[in-house]
């Protein structure tokens, strides 16, 4: 069976347990935080989530992990069959992933570890998640999933790329991300009404007090 390794409160580590969960594919999970050997021992980089395959392949990157499962368990297919359409839904995920995760993500210690920012590093997040929503504006249909009629990849990279911009938004720039796309916080609201997301949103919560405890220790450790 697959291993996915990671934790809950990890909006990467739920990318990949939302496909999974959705596609029926079994998995068990094994809880692993950054910084830990045996973490590395599967994700060379250190980062949540990796996954080792039923084959005893360790892999990581959230959107290697999902490639891979699209491949080895092709039931429910969350790519379109269309050379075009799969190319608009990887379009979509990688505007998430750059414009606006990791993006917003500069700003995540500052909210976490009351950390300092410069105005100067707040003006370059903000543009960068401009470029960001502005894609989105100009790529999502809407109808009602990202690209089209059928949940995809997109819309579940979407939805946990979003939790970065949504966290830091409001407190570190004063900015909401949901109106600032049309038809986002209505999509935005039906992700969270499927059955899935409700799921992986409840583990989530149920993670958050040792995540934050872990979150401490290492802040302790840094100093
Ligand atoms: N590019 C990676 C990013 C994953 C990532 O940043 N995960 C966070 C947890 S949400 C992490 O492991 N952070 C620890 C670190 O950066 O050392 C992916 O797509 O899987």
């Amino acid at each position: 069976m697959l291993t996915l390794h990671g934790f809950s409160a990890s909006n990467y580590y739920n990318i990949v347990k939302h496909s999974l969960l959705l596609k029926g594919v079994p998995f068990t999970e094994h809880l692993v935080y950054p910084g830990s050997p045996e973490l590395l021992a599967v994700s060379p980089a250190g980062k949540v989530p990796a996954m080792t395959t039923e084959q005893g392949t360790a892999l990581s990157e959230s959107s290697v992990l999902l490639e891979y499962i699209e491949d080895a368990y092709p039931n429910k297919p969350l790519l379109p069959a269309d050379p075009e359409q799969r190319a608009r839904v990887r379009q979509v995920m990688k505007v998430a992933e750059l414009y606006l995760e990791l993006a917003a993500r500069r700003l995540l210690p500052a909210v976490l570890a009351n950390a300092p920012v410069s105005d100067a590093v707040k003006g370059e997040v903000r543009a960068t998640l401009d470029k960001g929503t502005a894609s989105l504006t100009q790529l999502a249909q809407f109808s009602p999933w990202v690209c089209g009629e059928e949940l995809t990849l997109a819309d579940i990279y979407l939805r946990y790329a979003l939790a970065m911009p949504k966290l830091v938004g409001p407190s570190q720039l004063q900015w909401d991300i949901l109106p600032a796309v049309p038809g986002l916080a209505e999509w935005d609201a039906r992700m969270a009404e499927e059955p899935v997301s409700k799921q992986v949103d409840a583990d989530q919560a149920a993670n958050m007090t040792d995540f934050m405890a872990y979150v401490s220790k290492a802040i302790q450790r840094a100093k």
